[in-house]
Formats: structure tokens, C-alpha cells, sequence
């Protein structure tokens, strides 16, 4: 098989990709490890930026974001017991977030997909592998039903998350990773109750953070800070929201209703970033190339730029022979991914208590957070960078 652009993995960067390389007449193949109902049933992001919002747009598959999705002007910050709002619209001079889980996304995207007839294959489990991407004839393999396949593309693009075999296909020399390990993760729930309030609570508490999120107004998503070897299995229902309860503000504790979860799972928290994100005809976007903390809301919508400053390099290069935006891509997006890093990392730093680190640890946050929410700087500095930084 011949295609221009073959992409490894349909998250949402990859389905993204993809369907802006079609919009633009670039014919492209999606391989996936795992079954279409398998990348659906993984809860992960909930909040878009309007980057992101405006990708889906331009991917032609907002109408059902716009519908369903919940603008957010707001959110409130927790600490010593007391909710502060931080008002994005005002303090950003008009932006605001989208609440439309990835799960959503990743559908919509699917759809359109399927609706194209565009080339996506599931289940190619660990087969997929990688060659001559160091010159202008790339060729990628993998298995299915027991066949050996071998696709000939002019690019490949590694979408398939912080595990996959893209970056891992990179020789050790050319690629230069940071990273940094949190000593805790999120135990996080998914339920069919209303939310405990209409916009999300980031929580500061001596018991350790929790984050009141939503997926709809009848579908809630809370997360509460648990030790890195902490077991989801240790976890019931009803432990998980007394927890919770003991997080909130006691207006919060009063009004969560709980409920049955549909999902339960531990994330482990950690930043990294793999320098370049370019070797030969191999790109790498989106969780393949970094990971932030969740605490920013950030990996979805890096996911987004990654992908548009990419599309946009690739689109350049059939319509106008011109390879400056491909040249460019690594430093363009590597310019918002380290920013986005350095807020996550920050705002995971305020809001987490820390194994080890004693009470002034405690004191130090709940100061800063007082000067977060009472100063119009601070306060603007924080919005800004969560509502998104500039493209
Ligand atoms: P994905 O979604 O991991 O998709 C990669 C795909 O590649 C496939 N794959 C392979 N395919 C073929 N061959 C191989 N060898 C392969 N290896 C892997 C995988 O099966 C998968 O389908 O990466 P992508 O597309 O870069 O998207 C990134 C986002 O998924 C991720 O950044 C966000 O979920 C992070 N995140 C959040 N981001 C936000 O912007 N806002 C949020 O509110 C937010 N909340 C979160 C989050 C992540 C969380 N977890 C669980 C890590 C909350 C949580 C709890
Ligand atoms: C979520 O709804 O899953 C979510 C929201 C905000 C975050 C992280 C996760 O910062």
C-alpha cells in the first residue's frame, strides 16, 4: 500500500491529524494498536482550549461540541477551607474553556473518519515498526490476521502516545529526553451524578489535592491525590467519596451527591519533554513527544497544537513545494509545549501536598495561593495560561 502521510495511532492527535491532511487532499492510513472501543473506553482529558475547540472546528466535527459541550468563564481555587473564583473570561479579556471530554472528541473524530472512508486499522497490537526514516522513502509494517502489511509514505507520524514505538524507534543519540517523576498520582471516578458545582474546584488541602470536574450536568469526574503505590483495588466507592468529602468546603461536602462509579483508575503524574520532535521524515506530536501533570489541563490541547503547527507544515509542503514549515515544526511547537510544561509543573506545585516536606510546605502554598487570588496579576498570569497561551 501507498499513502503520503502514514500515522501511528488513533488518539486524538493522530484522528486529528488525519482528518486535517484529508480536508487538504493529503491522503493518509492510521494505524492502531488497540480496538476502536478499547481508545474509547479510556477516560481521560476534559477540557479544551479554544485551540483545540477551533481544531475541531476546522476538522469540520464541533457540531455536537457545540451543542453538548460546557463553556466555562471560570474556575474556583480551594484552600484553607475557602473557594476563590478565578473569572477567565474577565481577567483574559474574553476567553474561556470548553468542558467536552476527550472521549467525545475521540468519537466525533472517529466518526468523520469512518464517514470519509478514510484508512484506519485496529488491533495492530506491537507489530507496527518503523523504517528508513532517515531518508525520503519511509516504510512502515505491521501484522493483522496473521498477514504481513508494509505501507510506503513520504512521512510518518508518531501520535501513539508516551508508549509507543515511534519515539522508541528514534536511534538513543539523536533525541534528548527530560523528564520528572511526581511522588504521587490521581485516584480519579467517574459517576452519573449531577456536578457538585457548575464550574471545576481545584483543591488545596492538608489531606492532599482533589478536583471536582464534570463531564455533562448529570455526569460528574473527581480526582483525589493518592501515595504512587496506592492500588485502585483498595479503593471502594464509598471510601473514595469520603475522601472527597473530607476535601471540600463544607458548602461542597454538603451538596456532592455520590453514586455508583463507571469508571475508577490511578494515574501517575509526570512532566517530559523528547528534543527534537523531528528526525528525517518522522515526526513525533501530541503524548508520543511529552507528557504534562493533568493538573493544567494541558496534554490534550498540546496535543491539538502540535497537530495544527504540523498540518500546517505538511499542507505547505505538497501545495506549495515549500519545506519551512516542516523545518520549523520541532522549535514552533517546542516554543508552547515547554511553557505549557512550566505551568503544569507550577500549578502541580501549588496545589499537591508533597510526601515529606513538612508543614511549611503547607504554610508556603496557602500563601501563595492567597496572593494568587488577590492579585490581578498573579491572577491574570494564571488565567491566561489556562484558558491557552497565543499559537
Ligand atoms: P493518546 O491518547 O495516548 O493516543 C495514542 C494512541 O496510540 C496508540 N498506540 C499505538 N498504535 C500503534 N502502534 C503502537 N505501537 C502504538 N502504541 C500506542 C494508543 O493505543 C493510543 O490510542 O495520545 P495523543 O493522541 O497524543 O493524545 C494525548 C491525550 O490523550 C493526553 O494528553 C490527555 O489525555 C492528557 N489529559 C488531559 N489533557 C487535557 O488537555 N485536558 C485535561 O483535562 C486532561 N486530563 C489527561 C487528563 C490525562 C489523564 N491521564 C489518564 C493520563 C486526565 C487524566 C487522568
Ligand atoms: C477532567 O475533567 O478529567 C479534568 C479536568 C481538569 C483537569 C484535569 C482533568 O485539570
Amino acid at each position: 500500500m501507498r499513502t503520503q502521510v502514514a500515522i501511528i495511532g488513533a488518539g486524538p492527535a493522530g484522528l486529528l491529524l488525519g482528518q486535517l491532511l484529508h480536508k487538504a487532499g493529503i491522503s493518509n492510513v492510521i494505524l492502531e494498536r488497540q480496538s476502536g472501543d478499547y481508545v474509547l473506553g479510556r477516560i481521560r482529558a476534559g477540557v479544551l482550549e479554544q485551540v483545540a475547540v477551533d481544531l475541531m472546528d476546522e476538522c469540520g466535527v464541533g457540531q455536537r461540541m457545540h451543542h453538548e459541550g460546557l463553556v466555562h468563564e471560570g474556575i474556583e481555587l480551594l484552600f484553607k477551607g475557602e473557594r476563590h473564583r478565578i473569572d477567565l473570561r474577565s481577567l483574559t479579556g474574553g476567553d474561556a474553556v470548553m468542558v467536552y471530554g476527550q472521549t467525545e472528541v475521540t468519537r466525533d473524530l472517529m466518526a468523520a473518519r469512518a464517514a470519509a472512508g478514510l484508512p484506519t486499522v485496529y488491533e495492530t497490537g506491537d507489530s507496527v515498526s518503523l523504517h528508513g526514516f532517515d531518508g525520503n522513502a519511509p516504510v512502515v509494517r505491521y501484522r493483522k490476521d496473521g498477514q504481513e502489511h508494509e505501507i510506503q509514505c513520504d512521512f510518518i507520524a508518531g501520535c501513539d502516545g508516551y508508549h509507543g514505538v515511534s519515539r522508541a524507534s528514534v536511534p538513543k543519540g539523536a533525541i534528548r529526553e527530560y523528564e520528572k517523576v511526581y511522588p504521587f498520582g490521581w485516584l480519579g471516578l467517574l459517576a452519573d451524578v449531577p456536578p457538585v458545582f457548575h464550574e471545576l474546584i481545584y483543591a488545596n488541602t492538608e489531606r492532599g489535592f482533589a478536583l471536582c470536574s464534570m463531564r455533562s450536568a448529570t455526569r460528574s469526574r473527581y480526582y483525589v491525590q493518592v501515595p504512587l503505590e496506592e492500588k485502585v483495588e483498595n479503593w471502594s466507592d464509598e471510601a473514595f467519596w469520603n475522601e472527597l468529602r473530607l476535601r471540600l468546603d463544607p458548602e461542597a461536602r454538603e451538596r456532592l451527591v455520590t453514586g455508583p462509579s463507571l469508571e475508577k483508575s490511578i494515574a501517575p503524574l509526570r512532566s517530559f519533554v523528547a528534543e527534537p520532535l523531528r528526525f528525517g521524515t518522522l515526526f513525533l506530536a501530541g503524548d508520543a513527544a511529552h507528557i504534562v501533570p493533568p493538573t493544567g489541563a494541558k496534554g490534550l490541547n498540546l496535543a491539538a497544537s502540535d497537530v495544527k503547527y504540523l498540518a500546517s507544515g505538511l499542507i505547505e509542503h505538497y501545495r506549495e513545494r515549500s519545506d519551512a514549515g516542516i523545518d520549523h515544526y520541532s522549535e514552533r511547537a517546542l516554543r508552547r509545549v515547554w511553557k505549557a510544561e512550566r505551568f503544569s509543573w507550577w500549578f502541580t506545585s501549588l496545589m499537591h501536598k508533597f510526601p515529606n516536606e513538612g508543614p511549611i510546605a503547607q504554610k508556603l502554598q496557602e500563601a501563595e495561593l492567597d496572593y494568587l487570588v488577590n492579585s490581578k496579576a498573579a491572577s491574570t498570569a494564571l488565567a491566561e495560561n489556562y484558558v491557552g497561551l497565543p499559537l
